[in-house]
């Protein structure tokens, strides 16, 4: 109900109740959405909860075992001995889908350390859950927010933790709250860092005048930032807790409108928001009871870089869209220009909500130049860490990129698209490199075997090849492949010394087939290239290779496992693999980029 407080730091714009269309429009977005398939089933549901339950029946039995350990004649400790079980993210927020993990935090009293939490916890996950219930089992100690992955019963489970340092023994369950600043006293970074999470999503909700409405409105901006390509916090787009926040904001500005409204409302604002003015939830925290740095351009200059600063609503306040480049903030400014054009026909009736969700256009009427950053593993472990750590700087490429004489734009699309390769030679290997997707294979990931039917087929050459579909992935075929532009190709206009001449295909013979193979994984990354106005050449090998010799400082670099290059690829030749069934790929180069 509405109490007539004021929503954060700025009076309401307006306190209106939703009329008859709003409410009928509202209604419509969540029909909308539930076709999308948004939601999950309530049976879905149940068996997170369930899942929470047991983790917290767990994680009760963990902190008493350190208990007994460390204190073992403390019997009054060792009885009321009880962690407690939190959650952050999408699931915390109530706008989870079918595929979404849960974000859970452990908290535990001051004698558990985080050492004893990765000693003992993954260990009590096997033992204490039915066998079989727990898999992928994935602790991760050195981690900028140490982690623990996993599934139960299929459900991927986020699992970080942190002590309170001030308390020895916790309330009952359901008492401790995490939004009290002083429980961060005597914590380290990693710590803070893990308490961070939750603290932040427990003061969204607190902070919006009426959840449901939130909720609904963020799960459709959501939706549209995914289909738009412009969700990825990774790649320098804003992430799920950025976008809640905006929302977030919008509500608090018209407390009582439905959530059609808010998400009309949300273009609007946002779409002409003085940036980089920050988006903030409520005032900065004025006693701070930490010596943390919060953000602040007057005192830290780096802050005053920040694009389009959307700031955290916990102590200690940060910038969550630090890592916005000039280029994406223009691809953001585009995408939310288009979302209102589109927003107030909707309200009025004029246009279905789906129109908000039509899929983004990065491949199809994109770029005339695109890059490929192709990241390339021997081996599939290997393979998470490398590419992992090479798409956390794809960002640092874009912001170089942007700053080259002929480019106006770099954009990344927000995901990296993942392909697992055979080969039986060095050459092959080359190729591979070189960006051939010629020994592509699909299916199961099963050590040692090899699908033979998905092997190249050479008897099809001039064949029109159709991209096979199974599991929602498009596969292609070795006629298919991926044609890499070469520097002759590309004439004086684009070139550039690392872009290698095309990849020869080897047709592949039955015979082949008993040669021992070896598996190849990639990731790639593509970036549109828009031209400057008036641009002559493009000799990005500065840019790449300073890139390139970034990754090539990662501390756990090995050039026996680990191997990165940049390829430029005109939109004729974008492989089939980057377009969904029905999709055009695009058949001559564009006249003018965008
Ligand atoms: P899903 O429904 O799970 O897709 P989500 O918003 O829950 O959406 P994530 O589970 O990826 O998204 O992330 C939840 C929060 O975890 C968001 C952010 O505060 C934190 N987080 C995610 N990835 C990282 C990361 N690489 N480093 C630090 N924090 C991260
Ligand atoms: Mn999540
Ligand atoms: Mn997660």
């Amino acid at each position: 109900a509405y109490s007539g407080r004021q929503w954060g730091t700025t009076p309401p714009i307006s306190t209106a109740l939703p009329t008859q269309v709003e409410v009928e429009a509202s209604d419509a977005l969540f029909e909308e959405l539930k076709r999308q398939g948004t939601f999950e089933s309530k049976l879905e549901t149940d068996k997170r909860h369930k899942v929470l339950t047991d983790l917290r029946r767990l994680v009760d039995e963990f902190v008493r075992r350190i208990a007994r350990e460390k204190e073992p004649h403390n019997t009054v400790l060792i009885r009321d001995a009880r962690g407690e079980v939190f959650t952050y993210g999408s699931f915390c927020l109530g706008v989870y889908g079918p595929g979404s993990d849960i974000d859970t935090l452990v908290v535990a009293p001051r004698y558990v350390t985080r050492e004893d939490y990765f000693k003992h916890f993954p260990g009590m996950l096997k033992e204490m859950t039915p066998k079989g219930a727990v898999t992928d089992l994935t602790p991760v100690e050195d981690a900028f927010v140490p982690i623990i992955k996993f599934e139960y019963w299929g459900i991927s489970i986020d699992l970080i933790f942190s002590r309170i340092a001030t308390l020895k023994q916790f309330p009952a369950h359901g008492e401790l709250k995490l939004t009290n600043n002083e429980y961060l006293r005597g914590l380290d970074e990693a710590e803070l860092r893990s308490l961070n999470g939750t603290r932040v999503t427990n003061e969204i909700l607190n902070l919006v005048p009426e959840q449901s409405t939130f909720r609904l409105a963020l799960r459709a901006i959501k939706l549209w930032a995914q289909r738009r390509a412009i969700y990825a916090n990774i790649i320098g787009f804003p992430g799920g807790v950025v976008w809640a926040m905006l929302v977030a904001r919008i509500c608090q500005l018209y407390p009582r409108a439905a959530s059609a409204t808010i998400v009309a409302k949300f273009f609007f604002i946002i779409s002409k928001w003085k940036w980089p003015q920050p988006v903030m939830l409520k005032a900065m925290e004025e006693n701070a009871p930490l010596s943390v740095r919060v953000w602040n351009p007057k005192v830290y200059k780096g802050d005053g870089y920040h694009l389009m600063p959307v700031i955290t609503p916990a102590y200690p306040e940060m910038c969550a869209t630090f890592n916005i480049t000039h280029s994406n903030k223009a691809v953001i400014q585009r995408e939310l220009e288009r979302g209102n054009g589109i927003a107030d026909k909707i309200v009025s009736g004029a246009v279905p909500w789906k129109a908000l969700f039509v899929k983004h256009t990065f491949f199809t009427q994109g770029y005339k130049y695109y890059l490929a950053v192709i990241v390339t593993s021997k081996e599939k472990e290997a393979h998470k860490i490398w590419s992992g750590f090479v798409e956390s700087k794809v960002r640092v490429l874009v912001a170089n990129l942007e700053r080259h004489p002929s480019i106006a734009i770099a954009h990344p699309f927000n995901k990296g698209f993942e392909r697992r390769h055979t080969v039986k030679c060095g050459q092959e290997f080359e190729a591979i490199l070189d960006g051939s997707l010629a020994y592509i294979v699909k299916g199961e990931d099963e050590e040692g075997t090899v699908i033979k039917d998905e092997l190249p087929d050479a008897a099809k050459d001039d064949e029109e090849p159709k991209p096979k579909i199974e599991d929602g992935t498009v596969v292609q075929s070795a006629t298919a492949a991926h044609h890499v532009e070469s520097t002759a190709s590309l004439k004086d206009r684009v070139s550039s010394p690392n872009v290698k001449p095309e990849a020869e295909e080897k047709p592949v013979k039955m015979e082949d087939l008993s040669i021992k193979e070896s598996k190849v994984y990639t990731t790639t990354h593509y970036i549109g290239l828009e031209l400057a106005e008036g641009a002559k050449s493009l000799d990005l090998s500065f840019q790449v290779n300073e890139y390139k010799d970034l990754c090539h400082a990662w501390d756990k670099y090995d050039s026996k496992l680990n191997f990165l290059s940049v390829q430029h690829v005109k939109n004729i030749n974008l492989p089939e693999d980057v377009f969904e069934p029905g999709e055009a790929k695009p058949t001559r180069p564009l006249k003018k980029p965008g």
